[in-house]
């Protein structure tokens, strides 16, 4: 069996297990922004951006000429996918953490060959299902599960995850984590994927912030209507009030911490109300709804050998923007 908050995407439309899903996904969304307003430093976790509206706009930002992340990982799978797939050796079973739209992750099953199964996992219910849709054509025979699910508390995998497993974590959402929970979570991975498994994870690299505000900050302000979104999402699942035009989205670079950090600043002295509950904010308050931690080759690395994965090889671009990284277990 999968963890509490998973289940394994029903074919036939929602069922009973799923409508339960539902009904916990609506109370741990309820939960987690009651807690989050009512803190000091306010905050909200950036696993509830990707909403139907949110998934959408995510993909919008990752075709932005200012956003570079997408761009530089669908080329480094294009090079190097067979080197990619020498190095991995056999594969049967395909894991894939916060899969999103799997575009990229087509490229990776095209150069594996003899791939027998694909699990991608995400918190998006529409997102994993036009996904498993668009790429089940292209990859005939290929068994896809997908399943709805926390990458961090996932904690058995769909039956059909059988023989050698091979992890991926692309887009660099890794980096969306703190280094604790980075760290958590690559101990969790091991656990989930076992003992001799390989682990694909995508890291995006140092640079400067002339480089990365405008990627997360961008000129037609897709970025913002992406931050913007979970006050909209808030106001419609959770009976929320907030002024979508008293708050802006804020991306500084935080360089001693090495990451974007991303807010919703309100732009006056106002109340909001959420679920019958007062939250008073200050003009220039912020919630805080997203970190992107940024990595060194050699950092992530010592950060996944923390968590038991050695580091067999990493590629990345010419002009060093980001990078592949190969993990084993041994
Ligand atoms: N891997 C894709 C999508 C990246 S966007 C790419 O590289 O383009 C981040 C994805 O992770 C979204 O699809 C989002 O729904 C999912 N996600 C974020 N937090 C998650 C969590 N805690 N558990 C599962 N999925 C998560
Ligand atoms: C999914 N993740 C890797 C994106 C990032 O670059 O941190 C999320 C994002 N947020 C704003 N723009 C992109």
């Amino acid at each position: 069996m999968a963890g509490d908050t998973s289940s394994v995407l029903a074919e036939d439309g929602p069922d009973a297990a799923a409508s339960e899903t539902t009904a916990d996904a609506h109370a741990e969304f309820a939960q987690a922004v009651l807690e989050g307003l009512a803190r000091q430093k306010r905050s909200l976790p950036s696993r509830f951006l990707y909403d139907a509206r949110g998934s959408e706009l995510f993909e919008e930002i990752t075709r932005l000429k200012e956003y570079y992340p997408t761009r530089a990982e669908t080329a480094l799978l294009q090079t190097h996918g067979a080197d990619i797939a020498e190095h991995v050796g056999e594969a049967d079973s395909l894991v894939e953490f916060g899969s999103g739209s799997s575009r990229k992750t087509s490229l990776l099953i095209g150069a594996l060959e003899g791939l027998e199964t694909y699990i991608p996992i995400d918190v998006s219910e529409t997102y994993l299902a036009e996904a498993a849709e668009w790429l089940a054509p292209q990859h005939d025979g290929l068994t896809i599960t997908p399943l709805v699910a926390d990458f961090t508390k996932t904690d058995a995998l769909p039956d059909t995850a059988r023989g050698q497993k091979l992890g991926y974590f692309s887009g660099s959402t890794i980096g969306n984590l703190t280094r604790d929970e980075a760290m958590a979570f690559l101990l969790n991975a091991a656990q989930l994927l076992g003992r001799d498994s390989a682990f694909l994870v995508a890291i995006d690299l140092k640079k400067s912030p002339d480089i990365l505000i405008p990627a997360y900050d961008d000129a037609e302000g897709v970025s913002a209507s992406f931050s913007l979104n979970l006050l909209t999402r808030i106001n419609r699942e959770l009976d929320g009030n907030f002024d979508i035009a008293r708050f802006a989205h804020r991306a500084i670079y935080n360089e001693p911490e090495g990451r974007i950090e991303i807010y919703l600043e309100s732009l006056a002295g106002q109340t909001v109300n959420v679920l019958g509950r007062d939250f008073a904010f200050a003009e220039g308050e912020r919630i805080h709804t997203e970190f992107s931690h940024k990595y060194s080759i050699e950092g992530f690395q010592a950060l996944a050998a923390t968590a038991g994965w050695r580091g067999v090889t990493a590629w990345t671009d010419p002009d060093g923007l980001f990078s592949l990284h190969l993990l084993r277990r041994d």
